[in-house]
C-alpha cells in the first residue's frame, strides 16, 4: 500500500504501560481488562501528571508567575479555581489518549496472540462510547468505513497546545462551548493530586509533521489525510540541515529518528553519540528508565548495551552495572553518553561477544537484560515476528539458556509484533512471565518481558 498518512511526532511524548501476566495462551474473556486499564491510568498520571498539569498551566498562562505574588486574596481564589478546571480539563483530555492507547493495546495484543479480532473500526468507536466518550466529530463515515484492519490502529493529536481552541475541542470529541466541555464526559472521576515526577528536563516541543511511506497505515491521524505539501519538504530539509553527515543518506530514512532524538535522549543536546545502528536500536529514555525502575537491584548485566540507552538508566537503580557489546566504538559512545549522565563511574564496559562472555564468566549478577539486535528496522516486515529465527545472534531460547546460566531472573526487550506464543513459551513449563507493552502517545513501540520470581510484580489485585 502506497498512501501516505501524516504523523505527528513530539519530543516527549506520553508513555503508557500496560502489564499482564502470561502462562499459556491469551485467554481474552477471563482477562481483567478494567484492572489492567485503572492500573495504567494511575501509573501514567501519578507519573507523568503532574508535569503535564504544569507545563500545559504555564503555556496557557504565561503571566501567572508574575502575577500571582502580588494578587489579592480573592483574586488568588479565582487563579485556584482556574486551575482547577485546568486539572479536570487537562485529565480528561489525556485521558482520552490514554483510551485510544488501551485500545489499541488490545487490538495489538490480539494480533500477536495470533487472534483475529474481528473488530471494525464502528466496533472501536462504540466501546470508546462505552466508556463514556463522545464520537469523534472530525472523522467521516467515509474515512470509517474505508479503513483497512491495520488501520483500526486508534491515534490521537495529543499535543491540544498545537490547536486552536475550537480545534481541540472538537479533537478530544466535545462540544465546542467551553464552559459546558468538563460536564459532557462522564467518566469516572481522576485523581488530580500527583507526586511531582523526576521526568526529563528538556521538553522540545517542536512539532513536525512527516510522512511516512513505510508504516503510513499504523499512523492515521484523527484530524485528517493531508496532501503532500511543500511545507512538507521545508521540514524535511531543515531537519536534515541539523543532521549529521551519514543520516542525511537513505532518502530521509533516519529524519524520523532525528525528529524523535530528545525523546531517545533528554540530554542529547548535551553532546550524546550515536551511530548508524544505534539511532534505530537505541531504547527511548522514557522506556529505559521504567525496565531500571523495574530491575533495580545489586548487580545487573546489560547483554547488548549498544551506545547506553538501558546502561545509563540501570546505573540510576542498580548498585553495578555490567555494560557488555561486541562492538568497541559503540562502548566508547556508550561511556561518553553515561558522562553526560554523569554515572560513567557506575558501569563496567566490557567489549566481547555475549554468547562467549555467558558461556565462561563467572560473575552471577541478579539479573540479566538482553536487548539484541533485531535485524534493523526491517523487523517490521513481517506481521509477526518469531523470536526463535530472526533475532541476532541467536534465537530467544538460546539466548534465555546462556542467561538462566548466570541468573534466574532475565528481561527481554522485544519487538512490538514479536509472536506472544513464543515469547510465553520462554517462561518454561508451568512458569509464567510478565509482559509490559510500551506505548508512547498511542503506538506501541515495543514490549519488554520479565521472566524469574524475582523480578515478576503479583497480578493485578494481588498484594506487591
Ligand atoms: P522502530 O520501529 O524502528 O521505530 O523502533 P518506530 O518509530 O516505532 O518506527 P515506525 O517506523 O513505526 O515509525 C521502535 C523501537 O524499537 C526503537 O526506538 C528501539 O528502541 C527499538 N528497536 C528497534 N530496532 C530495530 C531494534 C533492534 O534491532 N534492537 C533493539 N534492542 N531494539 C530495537
Ligand atoms: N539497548 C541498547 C541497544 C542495543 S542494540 C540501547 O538502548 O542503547 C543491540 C546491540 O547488540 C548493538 O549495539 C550490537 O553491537 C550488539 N551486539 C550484537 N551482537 C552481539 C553479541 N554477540 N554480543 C554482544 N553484543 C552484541
Amino acid at each position: 500500500m502506497n498512501t501516505h498518512y501524516l504523523t505527528t511526532s513530539r519530543t516527549n511524548p506520553q508513555f503508557y504501560i500496560f502489564r499482564q501476566l502470561f502462562c499459556n495462551d491469551l485467554d481474552w474473556e477471563h482477562c481483567d481488562w478494567e484492572g489492567i486499564q485503572n492500573v495504567a491510568w494511575e501509573d501514567f498520571w501519578q507519573r507523568e501528571g503532574h508535569e503535564i498539569l504544569e507545563q500545559k498551566w504555564h503555556k496557557r498562562f504565561p503571566e501567572y508567575r508574575d502575577l500571582i505574588d502580588v494578587v489579592s486574596s480573592e483574586e488568588q481564589g479565582l487563579w485556584q479555581e482556574l486551575w482547577e478546571k485546568h486539572a479536570r480539563d487537562s485529565s480528561t483530555k489525556f485521558w482520552y489518549i490514554f483510551i485510544c492507547a488501551f485500545e489499541n493495546y488490545q487490538h495489538d495484543l490480539a494480533k500477536s496472540f495470533g487472534l483475529h479480532e474481528d473488530k471494525n473500526p464502528e466496533d472501536v468507536e462504540e466501546d470508546l462510547q462505552n466508556l463514556s466518550l463522545q464520537k469523534n466529530p472530525t472523522k467521516s463515515k467515509q474515512q470509517r468505513t474505508s479503513k483497512k484492519e491495520d488501520e483500526l490502529y486508534l491515534t490521537a493529536n495529543d499535543n491540544p497546545e498545537d490547536c486552536d481552541e475550537e480545534q481541540q475541542l472538537r479533537l478530544f470529541g466535545l462540544p465546542t462551548a467551553f464552559a459546558s466541555k468538563a460536564d459532557t464526559i462522564t467518566r469516572k472521576e481522576r485523581r488530580t493530586q500527583y507526586k511531582p515526577s523526576s521526568s526529563d528536563s528538556e521538553d522540545s516541543e517542536e512539532l513536525v509533521i512527516m510522512e511516512n511511506g513505510e508504516n503510513e497505515a499504523r499512523h492515521v491521524v484523527q484530524s485528517g489525510f493531508i496532501k503532500k505539501s511543500n511545507r512538507r519538504q521545508r521540514k524535511i530539509k531543515k531537519c536534515k540541515a541539523k543532521m549529521p553527515e551519514f543520516m542525511q543518506e537513505d532518502n530521509n530514512k533516519m529524519v524520523k529518528y532525528w525528529i524523535k532524538r530528545f525523546s531517545l535522549f533528554s540530554r542529547f543536546d548535551q553532546g550524546i553519540r550515536l551511530d548508524r545502528e544505534s539511532w534505530f536500536s537505541v531504547t527511548p529514555e522514557k522506556i529505559a528508565k521504567q525496565t531500571a525502575r523495574r530491575l533495580a537491584c545489586d548487580v545487573i548485566i546489560d547483554a547488548f548495551c549498544g551506545c547506553g540507552g538501558n546502561a545509563i538508566q540501570f546505573a540510576n537503580t542498580c548498585g553495578r552495572v555490567i555494560a557488555v557489546d561486541i562492538d568497541a566504538k559503540k562502548l566508547a559512545m556508550a561511556k561518553h553518553n553515561a558522562g553526560i549522565y554523569g554515572v560513567a563511574h557506575k558501569i563496567e564496559f566490557i567489549n566481547a561477544d555475549f554468547l562467549q562472555f555467558a558461556a565462561t564468566t563467572k560473575l552471577r549478577p541478579n539479573v540479566v537484560f538482553l536487548s539484541p539486535p533485531w535485524g534493523g528496522p526491517d523487523y517490521q516486515k513481517q506481521a509477526t515476528f518469531d523470536i526463535e529465527t530472526s533475532l541476532l545472534p541467536v534465537g530467544a531460547s538460546n539466548l534465555m539458556l546462556l542467561s538462566r546460566r548466570l541468573a534466574s531472573d532475565v528481561a527481554f526487550f522485544l519487538p512490538r509484533n514479536a509472536n506472544m506464543k513464543q515469547v510465553v513459551a520462554l517462561s518454561g513449563a508451568g512458569q509464567q512471565c510478565e509482559v509490559e507493552h510500551n506505548y508512547l502517545d498511542t503506538r506501541m513501540v515495543a514490549l519488554t518481558a520479565y521472566y524469574g520470581k524475582g523480578i515478576i510484580k503479583p497480578s493485578l489485585g494481588e498484594d506487591e
